[in-house]
């Protein structure tokens, strides 16, 4: 395809916050792609916009370099790179809409993979993305199915939780990601989870596994970790380095904990490789921690390391950060943000690099719509075979 015109627009995410859409028009067609935004962000990841999201909107809509530009393959995005820089965010929305450009991009771009990947999602929220005063200290409290092929079951199954869970909780408030609100410490929401699975999986015929994004640089101060809702007994503890190891392994144990993300400050990468000595059955997963940046995650002995294009803003990084996580057997988890678009392009990428999950919510349009077109990939698919 050969590039004719590129346009930006300004528009808000999940959050009503500001971000981008960009549009290409191309002897082929036309498409348009959005970025979305982090609330927990790593410290290394690259800025979302250089300048203003206004004035960056008026340079791309006065940008003339990516005029008659040839695209076919996918290491061809080198050559947008090497013109367009208006920070992660518009790089990665070029991106998407320069691949979304051609019919088909998961199989045009597909580099050789064939598996759908597991959808990982968000049923219990705490951290940053929740308001309220007496929330989980835990960011994420996930599920995924282990012993399932079928991507639309897993699903379903993991949306029968989060419903389930609901009710259980009596909880009426989501947030930012649709994961249900509770004033429960970190253990008592532990519990109640732990009972659901149970009882689901036990129903349903699957093994359900809990995962967590302990997201622990947001409460990581002067050397402790801050808890300030641990235990129904004791809502404020600090625990050292050590202790939180310590913490994490016996959560592990006593949960049958599956997926462990960020259970250590962002800086702290041989806290994540002792942690990871201590645990069997339990992937210990880096996000702050390698930032989908090559260099840290070379640096990082971990399990699985999430993947967020924006992190990096750049499409051909992502592809290297892939290719040495499949070299070195380190799974990869393709990731949403907390402060999303309806932009569904993950869900190819996802398919395209042979991820080994998908991070997306449970509910709300933004998060659901990436299971769809997976859903969607999975039939066109089937079609075929
Ligand atoms: C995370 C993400 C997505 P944020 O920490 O994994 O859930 O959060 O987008 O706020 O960085
Ligand atoms: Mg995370």
């Amino acid at each position: 395809m050969i590039i004719k015109g590129v346009k930006a627009r300004k528009i808000k995410n999940s959050r009503n916050e500001d971000t981008i859409e960009i549009s290409v028009k191309s002897n082929i067609g036309k498409s348009r792609a959005s970025a979305p935004a982090g609330k927990s962000k790593g410290k290394h990841e690259k800025k979302y916009f250089v300048g203003s999201v206004n004035s960056v909107v008026n340079k791309i809509n006065s940008f003339d370099k990516l005029e008659e530009m040839k695209i076919e393959k996918y290491d061809d995005l080198k050559r947008v790179e090497d013109v367009f820089d208006f920070g992660s965010n518009p790089n990665i929305a070029l991106e998407y809409a320069i691949l979304k450009n051609f019919k088909k991009p998961y199989k045009k771009f597909n580099f050789g993979y064939r598996a759908l990947p597991i959808p990982l999602g968000n049923v219990i929220g705490g951290g940053l993305h929740t308001k309220g005063k007496k929330i989980p200290d835990f960011q994420e409290f996930l599920v995924y199915v282990e012993n399932c092929r079928d991507f639309i079951n897993r699903v379903k199954v993991n949306r029968a939780l989060h419903l389930y869970l609901g009710k259980l909780l009596k909880s009426k408030r989501k947030n930012d990601e649709g994961a249900w609100v509770t004033n429960l410490s970190n253990l008592e929401v532990l519990e109640v989870l732990n009972k659901a699975v149970d009882q689901l999986s036990y129903k349903l015929g699957y093994r359900i596994r809990i995962g967590i994004d302990v997201a622990a640089s947001s409460f990581f101060k002067n050397g402790k970790y801050h808890y300030k809702n641990y235990s129904k007994s004791k809502r404020e503890v600090k625990l050292s380095k050590s202790e939180q190891i310590e913490f994490l392994v016996h959560l592990v144990k006593k949960y049958k904990i599956g997926y462990l993300e960020d259970p250590l400050d962002e800086e702290d990468f041989s806290g994540f490789s002792e942690l990871r000595k201590k645990v069997s059955d339990c992937l210990i997963v880096g996000d702050d921690l390698t930032v989908t940046s090559l260099e840290r995650v070379k640096k990082a002995k971990v399990d699985g390391v999430i993947i967020k294009p924006n992190q990096i803003g750049s499409l051909i990084e992502v592809k290297k950060v892939v290719e040495y996580c499949k070299l070195n057997r380190i799974k990869t988890i393709f990731s949403h943000r907390s402060g999303e678009t309806r932009e569904d392009f993950l869900a190819d990428l996802s398919y395209m690099f042979g991820a080994d999950f998908l991070k997306s919510g449970i509910y709300g349009k933004e998060r659901v719509v990436k299971y769809n077109r997976l859903k969607k990939i999975s039939r066109a698919k089937q079609k075929v075979l």
